[in-house]
């Protein structure tokens, strides 16, 4: 008697693990070594986050090495075994410090049946340059099909979302030893279908432009160490919305000036609400107009000295009460 297994692969959203295992694959750039290896069932398949593919060994007994491309800080592995014809077999781990290999952690599965994802095997917890397994299975030829690191990142803490024009501005609490990030981001809470790399100084203001204003988008985000990837922070929340930007609107009361006759331009503000003081600057070209001065209008102060600067004049206005707050549309100054 036999059984078949299926083993259904869905495409991942979350880059750095392997359904139903715990941990985080091995970073990208690190090196596997199977001591043998037959025909194609390469050593790099243990971290391909496939459990379909395998490094197999020629014999009952072998050993795996996987050279990080820089030191990992873990308390436990995770192997995904494959045996066929059902095996028991014991793993003994070895890690790498300071260029000298010692035993962190042993473990014996009595049974491994086809494809199994083993219980993690607790390591002494340290940081380590190389893993090696030493793999023992007494009628089952050594194979390996996922291995994951149990590693403590420190999560990103703190998200906070603001909604802006057709984007959001995110910020979080920096994870000191980060060497980026990674925001993920989508219409549906916990459902993240958009994945950005950012860099390690992004934690104060990122923002994540194209977005559709009316809708609301979840975002969480996880701090990479060591090319490992921290679990997720909590989720923030924007709906970004569409804002219409001040206009500041200079108004000539003639529709045609000839040369030497004075006129006299309008300043108002359009699209705002309740704006008290407002400080601008307004620019003409003196090789074609002459500044005369100005005049307050009834309700609006002018709190500075304006002075013509090679045709630059700057103004401090005010309102005088809160009938005279700027809303929508007035006009509070003529120059
Ligand atoms: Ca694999």
């Amino acid at each position: 008697m036999f059984f078949l297994v299926f083993l259904l692969t869905v495409p991942m959203a979350m880059a750095s693990d392997v359904d139903g295992m715990q941990g985080a694959s091995p970073p990208d750039g690190t090196k596997a070594t199977g001591a043998r290896t037959y025909g194609n069932y390469e050593a790099d398949k243990v971290f391909d986050k496939d459990l379909t593919t395998r490094w197999l060994s020629a014999g009952y007994k072998d050993t795996i090495e996987l050279d990080f491309p820089k030191a990992i800080t873990l308390n436990s592995v995770q192997i995904a075994g494959y045996a066929d014809p059902n095996s028991s077999a014991s793993y003994t781990i070895y890690g790498l410090q300071n260029e000298t290999w010692s035993v962190i952690g042993e473990k014996k599965f009595p049974l491994v049946s086809k494809l199994t994802i083993l219980d993690p095997i607790e390591v002494t917890k340290g940081s380590y340059d190389s893993l090696k397994i030493e793999v023992n299975t007494p009628s089952s030829w050594v194979a390996i099909s996922e291995i994951t690191l149990g590693v403590n990142i420190n999560t990103p803490t703190n998200l906070k979302a603001a909604a802006g024009d057709s984007q959001a501005t995110l910020n979080w609490d920096q994870v000191q030893e980060s060497e980026s990030y990674i925001v993920r981001y989508g219409t549906e809470a916990g459902k993240y279908t958009e994945t950005v790399t950012v860099t390690k100084d992004a934690y104060g203001s990122y923002v994540i432009p194209g977005l559709t204003n009316g809708t609301t988008y979840y975002f969480v985000v996880t701090a990479t160490v060591n090319g490992i990837e921290s679990g997720y922070s909590n989720e923030a929340s924007a709906t970004p919305q569409t804002t219409v930007g001040a206009v500041l609107n200079v108004t000539i009361d003639k529709d045609t000036v000839k040369v030497g006759d004075k006129f006299t331009s309008a300043i108002s503000l359009e699209n705002v609400s309740d704006i008290y003081a407002e400080d601008f600057t307004i620019q003409y070209d003196p090789s074609l107009f002459e500044y005369l001065g100005y005049d307050e209008v009834e309700g609006y102060k002018v709190y500075n000295t304006p002075t013509d600067e090679n045709g630059k004049i700057r103004f401090i206005v005010a309102s005088q009460g809160k009938e005279y707050s700027i809303s929508d549309k007035a006009t509070f100054l003529k120059s």
